[in-house]
Parts: structure tokens; C-alpha cells; sequence
């Protein structure tokens, strides 16, 4: 079978043969014919009515079933996205690394399933939240299934995996009231990371922009900890797995990311689902990171600590391959909630290191889905490999195989069932020598907790730190205890004291006297976001709003549409009502995709606004399209205004002051982040709003 039929097998695989979504006949689960869903069957002389009768058994049955539609959301990453697509190495450079074809055969597709997801709401909770996102990617290699379950931040709050329960507990609602609900903003998770320096790093990430991705199809994604890979010579290299997104890493500014919370929750989920039916299919270059065995000791923090980062100065990256989104899910629960992922489940080439978060992931994982999926989770269609699985590995609760022949031990009179040897495939330990003492301790390096949290801040932009002062600040603000939010303002002048003093001044916390001694300051350049925005601006699968009234120049309106078309961004078309909107000159006119009052700025990436003499009269009339203009330009949104439409801007910005075109000249102008056309701009040659253009990045 080849590979890239494995995607279609998968896609029919979840389709269950014996059940009809299309069919038009309904049936009970044991598959009768019903004849009326709609009326329980009662005594009733058809004036009074009567009791309802227990020997219904399609009204039981209805209620049996809708009774336990709910299983157990997951305890962390209970809210999340999903979608199918491939993965695929260009080239074969990981060989001297590895020999797990999926790293190093470019002939290969190899099908992948990923959920991204936020980590301490609940599956109901809002999208936008400030949070870490999961990215757990499980590949269907024709060796077995291989689990990514990573996240969109390479370190981690803590280095062992004992404390873990812990760390979740303190982030988590508080126990006495359940509050807050997807936030880390409170009493209980700023007091355990003040007492836990560890986790220093991992905070500053998450109060970066990072905390609040644009998309899902906007963010990085890392393996974390540090696995291992075995070359054909028996070699053993260390590793980091990195997936770097095409479109660049984007964030949303946090009053747009807390507005969205309410406006639209479901923003990311939707995001994934409308670039994907829209042909923009988010796409990753996917890198690894190694080190050679003999290397590992040869840096002043621990390869093997979450904590730490590699720096790309120090380990590059190596691009090999790259993931592909390019399927949505059928349906929600049989695949993004049943999904189900295990840092245990790798394939021969690839293998664990001695990172002490990662071994006690290895068994938490599958635990977990013991109590969520049962036993035989591995079964369900989402979570079954493509390659022939056969053990005596047997029964448990709603075991679905049936399992031909009388053997069901090895070994075996008939030799079924063999283990398979390496030199044939089967998986191979790396034959790790182990020696030490049997002790609860951590070695010398784990203990140092700072540099790379220093790191990480002093290569942010001004503005990228300007933002992580005001997250810390806000979350430090919903802190009512004294000790939390002292203690934590103390311990950011570990990190920098300009940090540790905007901090402390605006929650109430401990003002620093002096700087502490933190040596040279280093940087990195790889760790700001402008870094990856920088390199290729583009537009693609970007959602552009047009604000339009009646009187709007719908020639202007067609063509740019047009020029957003060919960059492959979305256009929406926003009026005073959904349904038709007169054009000036009562020309023929666009019907809205939603009313002013539907949609709000938050939701789109740029706003434009058209021409028309009595359409921008109406716009500057209206209060909700002034604050349209308003709020994007607050959340730092590109606008662009043409014609008459540029006096609108001007007014709800109250901005005579500032320089905009001069309309009659038709030149434009860009003016912090406005672009504006004057009125005799034809748009096919003067607007340059093509891709790449200023304001559209
Ligand atoms: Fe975890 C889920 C990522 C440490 C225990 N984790 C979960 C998911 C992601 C991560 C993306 C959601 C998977 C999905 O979409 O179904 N977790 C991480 C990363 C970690 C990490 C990047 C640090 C490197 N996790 C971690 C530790 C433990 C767990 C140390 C326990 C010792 N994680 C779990 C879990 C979850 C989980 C409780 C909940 C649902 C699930 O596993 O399937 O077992």
C-alpha cells in the first residue's frame, strides 16, 4: 500500500461501514425502524393526558443515550482544534542521526493528525485567553503511530515531572470557587511560580506575546523536551523537535484577546476551520535540533532540562521537513475529543533521553487515557496506526477487534505472534550504560534558574517588552494577596530591574532599591517574534473588513476586493445592515456579510474603507462604524482608506493634524499603519495594495 493512500484509509477508517449519516430512514441503535421520536409513548384518551410509560424503549433509549454523552475532559488541554494533513522530509540529512523513515525518506507522506489546544480552561472555555497552546501532532508512519505533544513555548514551567500535579492544581480554578476560568491571573498559580524560581523562564514566555496567539496557524511549535535519535551505526544523538509556521509568528494585543474572549470564543477553532475550507492550508517547517552524544555536557545549563532552551546560536536548526494542514475534521468528538496522544509512542530510529519530565510523561500519558477513553483508546479509529498491529495484548472493556485463532500467548507452538529483531525492523533500546546513586536530587545545573529568563526578556523589541511588563502586570493586578504579589515582584529583579520596577509599581508590589548583579547582558536573536514576522510579509488567508454605507463606490469596492483576492486574503463586506446596500449614484449595489452591530474590528486583521461622497458622510454618522476605525487602529490594525473615505478616517480620528494624502494629487500615504489614496486614485496602477505592501504585513 502506498503511503499517500494511507490519508483516504484513515479518512474511511473513521467512517463507521455499518452506519448511514445521509440516510433518510431513522433507527433505534439496535437498528428497528423507528416510527415517532417525537412523542413518548403514554396512556391518553386523547382529551387528558396521561402517564408516561417506562416500556418505551425508544424514549429510554433516546435519554439512555444523551445521559452519557460526556466523558471525562481532558485535566490540562481540555479545550482544543484539530485537522488532518501529511507530513513530509525533503531530503534525506537526518540519516546520520536517524534511521526512522519518517525522518529521513522523502519519498514519504506520511498522514498526521494534530489538536492544538489552551491549557487550564475548561472544553467550553474561550479561545483568546492568555495561556499556553498545545501542539501535539500524532504521525501514522508505516511503522507505528509517533506522538509530538508539544507546545507553542519551548520550555516548561517545572523539571519534574512529580511536581506536575501540583503546578496543574495552582493554575487551575481555585478549589474553593472554581474562579478564574481559563486564566492564570490569580491568588494560587502567582504564589506556587513566586516559590518555584524554576518556572522564571516559562513565565516570561507566557507573558509575552506568545500567551496570545493570532492563530493556531500562527505560532511555533515545540517537541519541548529532549529526545533522542539512533543512526544506523548505533551512533545516539540528542534532540529538540521544531515546527516554524510559514505565515510567521502573530499575536494579538491583549485588549483585542480579552474583547474576543467574549466576542467570538470560538476565534482560533474557527480560524483553523475557515483557512483550511478556504485552500490557505497552514503549513510548518519542521527542524530538529541535535547534539551528539559526546557534546552533551559541553553547555552551562543541562540539555535535559525543560527549563532550558538550546539557543539556536549555540545548536542551529536543521530544516528537513515540513507538516501540512489540509483536511478539517468530519466531526468534533470521535476525532478531537477522542484523539488521544502519548510522549511514550515513538518508532525505531527515535528514542527517550533521561529528562526527567519526559519519563514521568511517558507513563502519565497513557494513564490518563485509561480513565478518559478506556483501555482499548488505542482502537478507536482516530487514535488506530495504519500499519498492522498484532499482539495478545486482550479483551478489557469495549474491545473492538475480533481476533481470529486459537493462540493468545508467545510463545507459541505455531510461532504467531514472533518478536521481531532489529536488524528486522523491531525497536531498539540504545543500549545506554547507567550508573549513580538511587537519591531524590537535582544536579548542579538544574539549579540555576535565571540566565535564560534574562536571555529571553533582553531579546525582546521594546514594544514586545512593554507588553510583557503590562501581562504580568494585569495578572499580578487580579492577585488580592499581598505575599503573592510581592513575592513575585521580588523575584523579577533576578531578571531585570526595570522589569522587577514597572512591575512592582503598578501592582502595589516591592519596590527594587538597586539592580541586582545579572553579568552581561546577553541576547538572542531568534526568540523576539519579529524575528519570523519580519522575513516574508504576507497577506494570505488574512480577513479584510470593508466598511460600506449606502453611496459607497462600488467600483472601488470591486477592485479591491480583486487585489485582496490575488493575495489571498478574505474580504467581508460590513454595512449598516446585512443584505443589500445601495452604491453611489444608485448604481448596482453588494449585498453585507454582516451588519455593523454583527461583527466587531477585533475579528479582522485590516479595515478598508471605500469612496463615496454620501456613504462617508453616513459612516462618520454612525457611531459603532467610528468606533469600528477607532479600535483597529488602538489594536494597531492596518486601515486603509480611499477617496472620501479618507475624510471619514480623518474624522474619527480627529486627526486634521496629521499629514493623510492629498486627495487631489491621488498620491498615497502611509501614516502609523493608515494607508490612505486620494479621490482620483484609479485603483489598478496607484493603490498598491498588493501583498508585501506597507500596513498589510
Ligand atoms: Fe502534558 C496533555 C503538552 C508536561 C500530563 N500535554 C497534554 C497536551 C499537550 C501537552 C499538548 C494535550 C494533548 C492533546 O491534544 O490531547 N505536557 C505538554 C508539554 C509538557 C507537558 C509540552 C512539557 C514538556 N504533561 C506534562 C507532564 C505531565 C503531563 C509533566 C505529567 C506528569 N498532559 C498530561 C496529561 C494530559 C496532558 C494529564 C491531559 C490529557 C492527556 O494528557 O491526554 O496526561
Amino acid at each position: 500500500m502506498k503511503a499517500s493512500a494511507k490519508l483516504t484509509d484513515l479518512g474511511q477508517d473513521v467512517v463507521d461501514p455499518f452506519s448511514d449519516p445521509s440516510g433518510e430512514r431513522l433507527t433505534t441503535d439496535h437498528g428497528v425502524l423507528v416510527s415517532d421520536t417525537d412523542n413518548w409513548l403514554k396512556v391518553q384518551d386523547g382529551v387528558h393526558v396521561g402517564p408516561s410509560l417506562l416500556e418505551d424503549q425508544i424514549g429510554r433509549e433516546k435519554i439512555h443515550r444523551f445521559d452519557h454523552e460526556r466523558i471525562p475532559e481532558r485535566v490540562v488541554h481540555a479545550r482544543g482544534a484539530g485537522a488532518h494533513g501529511h507530513f513530509k522530509v525533503h531530503n534525506s540529512n537526518a540519516s546520520k542521526y536517524t534511521y526512522a523513515p519518517v525522518l529521513t525518506d522523502p519519498s514519504r507522506e506520511t498522514p498526521v493528525f494534530v489538536r492544538f489546544s489552551t491549557v487550564q480552561g475548561s472544553r467550553g472555555s474561550a479561545d483568546t485567553v492568555r495561556d499556553v497552546r498545545g501542539f501535539a501532532v500524532k504521525f501514522y508512519t508505516n511503522e507505528g503511530n509517533w506522538d509530538i505533544v508539544g507546545n507553542d513555548i519551548p520550555v516548561f514551567f517545572i523539571q519534574d515531572a512529580i511536581k506536575f500535579p501540583d503546578f496543574v492544581h495552582a493554575v487551575k480554578p481555585e478549589p474553593h470557587n472554581e474562579v478564574p476560568q481559563g486564566q492564570s491571573a490569580h491568588n494560587n498559580f502567582w504564589d506556587y511560580v513566586g516559590l518555584q524560581p524554576e518556572s522564571a523562564h516559562m513565565v516570561m514566555w507566557v507573558m509575552s506575546d506568545r500567551g496570545i496567539p493570532r492563530s493556531y496557524r500562527m505560532m511555533q511549535g515545540f517537541g519541548v523536551n529532549t529526545y533522542t535519535l539512533l543512526n544506523k551505526e548505533g551512533e545516539r544523538s540528542f534532540v529538540k523537535f521544531h515546527f516554524i509556521p510559514k505565515l510567521g509568528v502573530h499575536s494579538l494585543v491583549w485588549d483585542e484577546a480579552l474583547k474576543l474572549c467574549g466576542q467570538d470564543p470560538d476565534f482560533h477553532r474557527k480560524d483553523l476551520e475557515e483557512a483550511i475550507s478556504t485552500g490557505a492550508y497552514p503549513e510548518w517547517d519542521f527542524a530538529i535540533q541535535v547534539i551528539p552524544e559526546a557534546r552533551e555536557h559541553d553547555f552551562d545549563f543541562d540539555i535535559l532540562d525543560a527549563t532550558k532552551i538550546w539557543p539556536e546560536e549555540l545548536v542551529p536548526l536543521e530544516v528537513i521537513g515540513s507538516l501540512v494542514l489540509n483536511k478539517t475534521v468530519d466531526e468534533y468528538f470521535t476525532e478531537v475529543e477522542q484523539v488521544a496522544f502519548c510522549t511514550s509512542h515513538v518508532v525505531p530510529g527515535i528514542g527517550f533521553s533521561d529528562d526527567p519530565l519526559l519519563v514521568g510523561r511517558n507513563f502519565s500519558y497513557f494513564d490518563t487515557q485509561i480513565t478518559r477513553l478506556g483501555i482499548n483508546w488505542e482502537e478507536l479509529p482516530i487514535n488506530r496506526p495504519v500499519c498492522p498491529v498484532m499482539n495478545f495484548q486482550r479483551d478489557g472493556a469495549m474491545r473492538h477487534r475480533i481476533t481470529k485463532g486459537s493462540i493468545n500467548y508467545w510463545p507459541n507452538r505455531k510461532g504467531i505472534g514472533k518478536p521481531v529483531p532489529a536488524s528486522d525492523g523491531g525497536y531498539a533500546e540504545f543500549p545506554q550504560k547507567v550508573e549513580g546513586i538511587k537519591q531524590r536530587m537535582r544536579t548542579e545545573k538544574f539549579q540555576e534558574h535565571y540566565n535564560q529568563a534574562q536571555l529571553f526578556y533582553h531579546s525582546l523589541a521594546p514594544h514586545e517588552q512593554a507588553h510583557l511588563i503590562a501581562a504580568i502586570s494585569f495578572e499580578l493586578s487580579h492577585c488580592d494577596d499581598p505575599v503573592v504579589y510581592e513575592t513575585y515582584s521580588k523575584l523579577l529583579n533576578n531578571i531585570d530591574f526595570e522589569l522587577a520596577k514597572q512591575v512592582a509599581q503598578n501592582v502595589g508590589g516591592v519596590l527594587p532599591d538597586k539592580p541586582k548583579d545579572i553579568g552581561q547582558v546577553k541576547k538572542s536573536n531568534t526568540l523576539s517574534q519579529l524575528y519570523f514576522t519580519s522575513k516574508e510579509p504576507t497577506i494570505v488567508s488574512r480577513r479584510v473588513a470593508i466598511l460600506i454605507q449606502d453611496g459607497f463606490d462600488a467600483k472601488q469596492v470591486k477592485a479591491i476586493r480583486e487585489l485582496l483576492k490575488q493575495g489571498q486574503a478574505t474580504t467581508w463586506v460590513i454595512g449598516p445592515r446585512r443584505g443589500k446596500i445601495v452604491a453611489e449614484g444608485g448604481g448596482e449595489g453588494l449585498g453585507a456579510d454582516h451588519h455593523f452591530e454583527g461583527q466587531r474590528s477585533t475579528m479582522f486583521d485590516a479595515i478598508i474603507i471605500p469612496g463615496g461622497a454620501e456613504h462617508a458622510k453616513k459612516l462618520a454618522e454612525n457611531g459603532r462604524a467610528v468606533h469600528w476605525v477607532r479600535e483597529a487602529f488602538g489594536h494597531c490594525k492596518a486601515i486603509g482608506a480611499v477617496g472620501e473615505g479618507v475624510s471619514f478616517v480623518r474624522e474619527a480620528f480627529h486627526l486634521s493634524e496629521v499629514k493623510f494624502a492629498d486627495e487631489k494629487g491621488g498620491s498615497i500615504t502611509v501614516s502609523y499603519g493608515v494607508v490612505t489614496a486620494g479621490k482620483d486614485s484609479t485603483l489598478g496602477n496607484r493603490l498598491e495594495l498588493k501583498e508585501g505592501a506597507p500596513g498589510f504585513v
